[in-house]
């Protein structure tokens, strides 16, 4: 199956966190199949705190997304999230935003994420990859969730060196 997942860190070194978080998806199995350009962004809903590394990356799995949030999870823990603070400065968090088609609504999962179209920190890197990618309920394209939205928060692309 082929997921998009919202990566973010507002701790520590963000841009390594976020590498390393893709490296451990990939040592798992995960086939990354193209990643966006890192974003500093605005925290959104956060009050005041130290803005966020983010970046949207096109997975190829073959597990269905109950497993693949098991893996996250246990992602986000080997890299010293703590899973019981919420609103907090956190180290990485791994989002599932779209899998296909699949419309999943458990206690532990909500697929399509149920704020991406709220937030520019998820559609601008999203719309750098992938702008034709269909939300499956909404029945748009990532492009135009992007034009339509109204988020106000800021998203600044990071020059990256070649490495
Ligand atoms: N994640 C949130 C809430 N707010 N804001 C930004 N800019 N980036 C995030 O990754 C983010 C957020 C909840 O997970
Ligand atoms: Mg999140
Ligand atoms: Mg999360």
């Amino acid at each position: 199956m082929r997921y998009f997942l919202s990566l973010g860190s507002n701790q520590g070194d963000r841009k390594e966190n976020i590498v390393r978080a893709l490296s451990l998806l990939q040592e798992e199995g995960m086939e990354i199949r193209r990643v966006s350009s890192l974003y500093e962004t605005e925290p959104v809903d956060f009050a005041s705190q130290l803005w966020f590394y983010n970046r949207i990356a096109e997975v190829q799995a073959s597990v269905k997304p109950d497993s693949l949030l098991a893996l996250i999870k246990s992602i986000e823990q080997e890299m010293g999230r703590d899973a019981h603070a919420r609103k907090e400065p956190r180290i990485i968090d791994i989002d599932i935003i779209i899998a296909e088609d699949q419309v999943i609504h458990t206690e532990d999962l909500e697929i399509p994420h149920p704020r991406m179209q709220k937030r520019n920190f998820v559609l601008v890197p999203f719309a750098e990859i992938s702008p034709d990618t269909v939300h499956p309920v909404l029945k748009r394209h990532i492009k135009e969730l992007l034009e339509e939205s109204r988020d106000l928060s800021a998203v600044h692309k990071i020059k990256e060196k070649r490495s």
